[in-house]
């Protein structure tokens, strides 16, 4: 009885971990041909960025504050090399907007809007 109460604990976690996976925790953009989709996206504090490259090839993301005359400013995210299928988690620390840049794309860029 122990055990399976043990069990049954143990499946309700696993259980409750796949509903937070799923949730609105994170949000999701691809890097597929050669682009970000989507390539604005608008989340919250304490939400996640998850990137995913579905291109045959690697990608290079960097993420940078994206200042209001459109330059980029303080990186907030070093490059990362991101190979066929690579997910690479992000967590943004303030509100504001930023820019994620593809190092190896030219052109291949995304608005990212953080909000309370
Ligand atoms: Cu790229």
């Amino acid at each position: 009885m122990k055990k399976t109460t043990q069990l049954l604990g143990i499946f309700l976690g696993a259980v409750w971990l796949n509903l937070a996976a799923a949730g609105n925790d994170v949000v999701n953009v691809e890097e597929l041909d050669i682009e970000y989709a989507p390539d604005a996206i608008t989340l919250q504090l304490g939400q996640t960025l998850h990137l995913v490259n579905k291109d045959p090839f690697f990608h290079n993301s960097r993420i940078s504050v994206l200042k209001a005359d459109g330059s980029e400013g303080t990186v907030v995210m070093k490059a990362k090399k991101e190979l066929p299928n690579d997910e690479t988690d992000f967590k943004f620390t303030k509100t504001g907007k930023y820019k994620i840049r593809c190092m190896v794309h030219d052109g291949m860029t995304a608005v990212v809007t953080v909000t309370k």
